[in-house]
């Protein structure tokens, strides 16, 4: 294997396709625990090759079992697949516990299976930059194809688009006043929609209602978000929504548009580390504080003291 030998050992034994070193760098990065960097630095060249999938929606919409009719899908193509799902620290969805139910049913001396799921203790900025980090571990661990399940109504900050090379959002037939006051910003993240639970009532109606929608909405960057109506028990459209994904992936092939997502990917996850750092500097900037004295006279708006501050920091050049 290409130039191992100078890595950290945490990071050999990651390329080595050890499993429990890959755990404890991830429960690492999980409790930012900053030992884990030098893997992470050394592991980052090793990244950048798998498919990444945002499995997105509403609470209990069936993400989960939608994940894990994946797998079987992906295994049976001979493909291996690693699983990360950052739970709310809610008490709806019990942290681990829906990880570890998608575990029960798979065959656990199948190495070309790993799943994860990460609680977002903590701050939310945490849980981005943790899923980020873990994502990219699981690349370097060299699996084909990484899903990433969140749950997309705003409880956590992961934006899923800022992972994610294909973004699937997850609904349900009933979801219907939700997708109204969702759309918007669903479709500014849907690559893929997901119909799930498609054995209910509604769901021909739900489908039709999000391909009208797609139909007249602008395809956003040339691609048409696809709908597939999906469901888990029995097994139902999982094929066709794995081929829905793979178009997408690649559309993203075809014409660069995979290294311009990145590079809006990374130039915006660059500039976030940035922004925090600064952000930490100023909080400790003595300045900051006699502004806040007239903010709080209402001598001053905090609009016009963040100008005065940052002009006085960070000086026209
Ligand atoms: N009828 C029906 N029920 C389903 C289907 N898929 C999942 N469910 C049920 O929906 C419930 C929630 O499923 P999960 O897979 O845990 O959903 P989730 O979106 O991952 O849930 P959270 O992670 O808590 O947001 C479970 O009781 C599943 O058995 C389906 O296709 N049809
Ligand atoms: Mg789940």
């Amino acid at each position: 294997m290409k130039g191992t030998a100078r890595l950290p050992n945490a990071a050999q034994a990651v390329r080595r396709g050890d499993r429990r070193a890959l755990a404890r760098l991830i429960t690492a990065v999980e409790n930012g625990d900053r030992n884990a960097e030098p893997a992470l630095r050394a592991l980052y060249p090793f990244t950048g090759h798998a498919q990444i999938i945002g499995i997105t929606g509403p609470l209990g919409v069936g993400k989960s079992s939608v994940i894990n009719e994946l797998i079987a899908h992906l295994r049976g193509l001979g493909r291996t697949v690693a699983v990360l799902a950052v739970d709310p620290s809610s008490p709806f969805s019990g942290g681990s516990v829906l990880g570890d139910r998608i575990r029960l049913d798979r065959a656990p001396e199948d190495s070309g299976v790993f799943i994860r799921s990460m609680a977002s203790r903590g701050h939310a900025g945490g849980v981005a930059i943790a899923t980020r980090a873990s994502v990219r571990l699981l690349e370097a661990a060299g699996f084909d194809i990484v899903l990433v399940e969140t749950v997309g109504s705003g409880q956590v900050d992961v934006e899923i688009r800022d992972v994610a090379t294909t973004s699937v959002v997850v609904l349900v037939p009933h979801l219907g006043d939700e997708v109204q006051t969702l759309k918007a910003g669903l479709f500014e993240i849907a690559d893929v929609f997901c119909v799930n639970k498609s054995d209910l009532p509604g769901a021909e109606r739900a489908e039709k209602h999000l391909t009208d929608l797609a139909g007249t909405g602008r395809p956003r960057n040339g691609w048409t978000a696809r709908i597939v109506a999906t469901s888990t028990s029995p097994p139902c459209g999982i094929d066709r929504l794995w081929e829905a994904i793979a178009a997408h992936e690649a559309f993203l092939d075809a014409g660069g548009r995979r290294s311009e997502e990145e590079r809006r990917r990374l130039a915006k996850e660059i500039a976030g580390r940035v922004r925090d750092r600064v952000g930490e500097r100023i909080l400790e900037d003595p300045a900051l504080h006699g502004l806040v004295d007239r903010v709080i006279a209402r001598t001053l708006d905090p609009e016009t003291a963040a100008r005065e501050l940052y002009a006085e920091r960070f000086p026209p050049r």
